[in-house]
């Protein structure tokens, strides 16, 4: 078995939050529930060969009727914090372009008492407003490319705040707006699953200005809520550090991938060298006057999620193009502007995924940000590993891999902290195996194992190993 728990969790704050994340998605079901409508994963996931297995979310972990039991797991296993997803759909169910329509109350009444059932069992809770599940009647009016998804967005970020935000402290306006704009737009490999780089590029803008107006709305209901962003931030590397083509290939996708998000929100501009390398793909005429301030609101922290690292190449048009990022599998890439750039396979180990494990990534990308935004406070709001799972004959579930991937991650936090990254906190993905977007089911990203058959749930070794290394770490203090 992996060693028990990381040598060197005593650099890490008393009061750093241990937690785990979901999505809403990923786990709800019930998706006609009170009224709830159609989001863009609903209509893509029923789409014939867009998800493996013609798999969809219309039960996924059955977490809308059983959340109590959920809960009551988290506080078994002495999680401290959860972040979870808000269903725009179950809100404002008839909302358009030109109005959020009617409140649902049924909407709102199901994290009304998931938030009160966390709060009774001591589990704090952090609400993410977007991870992905975009109105359906938003996305025919023209989805993240248009305006008008930003601004129904943040309206509908401050009715969240105002009616249930007395018990949340904590609001994560967007997931990943990466994934959203490159592969929902670009490659298409996610919902809505359009492949138009520059609708992929019009996204991330709207998708920064949804961010900034979204922020904005929710500090007039909550001036005292804490607010941020979570965002997929890529450690970059060239294939050859010699090599001035491979040093400037990397530099273009750390552009596409962290820069286009995090100066905007964080410094108020574009970087000039993506507005220069897209020029022609668009023109960039999405972005009006006064977009660049509204998008650029004081933050309270950035969660970065990391997974897997990212290594690219320039490519001389000779032989096969490589796309082993995992973004290609769709007929398009996901990458506007980048028809020479090459993403090389990378040295095992991989999880379930394929996807590279190194988590050298998750010091680099903090200690990053705390180069460059200092005092800016951090937030791990993801971090985990797809692994088959052993289920002994006794019923248990053996996850060793799991294990050592979530330790090796751990003291590579623990080290960025070491070395002044202001990290407050670590969510496990995910606190249930779920239904993992274009994989379905296959994939189990779970501490805890689900039986889709039965809907039971079984904490897997991960889940005990986690609870021991929080106990440890609380007994410290
Ligand atoms: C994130 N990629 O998704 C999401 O926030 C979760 O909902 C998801 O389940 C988890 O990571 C595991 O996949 C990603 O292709 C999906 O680079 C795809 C990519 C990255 C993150």
């Amino acid at each position: 078995a992996p060693d028990a728990l990381p040598a060197s969790l005593s650099s890490l704050p008393p009061d750093f939050v241990w937690g785990t994340a979901t999505a809403s998605y990923q786990i709800e079901g019930s998706v006609t529930a009170g009224g709830r409508t159609p989001s863009i994963w609903d209509t893509y996931s029923h789409t014939p060969g867009r998800v493996h297995d013609g798999d969809h979310g219309d039960v996924a972990d059955d977490h809308f009727l059983r959340y109590r039991e959920d809960v009551a797991l988290m506080k078994d296993l002495g999680l401290q914090a959860y972040r979870f997803s808000i269903a725009w759909p179950r809100i404002t169910p008839h909302v358009t372009a030109d109005s959020l329509g009617p409140v649902s109350e049924e909407g709102l009444d199901f994290y009304s008492r998931l938030l009160d059932e966390l709060l009774a069992a001591g589990i704090t809770p952090a609400a993410t407003l977007y991870h992905w599940d975009l109105p359906q009647a938003l996305e025919d009016a023209g989805g993240w490319p248009a305006r008008a998804t930003a601004e129904r967005f943040a309206e509908y970020a401050g009715l969240v705040a105002a009616r249930l935000g007395d018990r949340i402290d904590s609001f994560i306006t967007l997931n990943e707006p990466w994934c959203s704009a490159y592969l929902g737009y670009g490659s298409g490999v996610h919902a809505p699953g359009r492949t138009d780089h520059a609708d992929a590029l019009a996204a991330v803008h709207h998708l920064n200005l949804a961010h900034g107006l979204a922020t904005t709305a929710i500090r007039a209901e909550r001036p005292d809520a804490q607010v941020g962003v979570t965002l997929n931030l890529a450690w970059v590397r060239p294939a050859d550090a010699d090599s001035p083509a491979d040093v400037a290939a990397a530099h273009r996708i750390d552009g596409l991938q962290n820069r286009v998000f995090l100066d905007p929100m964080l410094d108020g501009t574009y970087p000039q060298d993506i507005l220069d390398a897209t020029s022609s793909v668009t023109d960039w005429s999405f972005v009006h006057d006064g977009d660049l301030a509204a998008i650029h609101q004081p933050l309270d922290f950035v969660g970065v999620n990391y997974y897997s690292p990212t290594v690219v190449r320039a490519y001389d048009g000779v032989g096969l193009r490589e796309e082993a990022d995992g973004h290609g599998d769709g007929a398009v890439s996901a990458w506007p502007a980048c028809e020479d750039i090459e993403f090389p396979a990378q040295p095992g180990p991989y999880t379930d995924m394929g996807w590279s494990i190194d988590a050298r990534g998750m010091s680099e990308l903090l200690l990053r940000m705390h180069r460059e935004h200092p005092g800016l406070d951090l937030y791990v709001t993801e971090n985990g590993s797809a692994f088959p799972d052993h289920v002994q004959p006794d019923g248990s579930v053996q996850d060793d891999d799991r294990i050592s991937y979530l330790r090796d991650h751990i003291e590579a936090v623990a080290h960025a902290v070491r070395e002044g990254a202001p990290v407050r906190g670590y969510y496990v993905w995910s606190f249930l195996d779920n239904f993992e977007w274009a994989r379905g089911y296959t994939k189990r990203f779970g501490i805890v194992r689900v039986n889709y058959e039965t809907q039971e749930r079984t904490p897997k070794a991960s889940a005990h190993w986690y609870a021991g290394l929080i106990g440890e770490h609380t007994a410290k203090d």
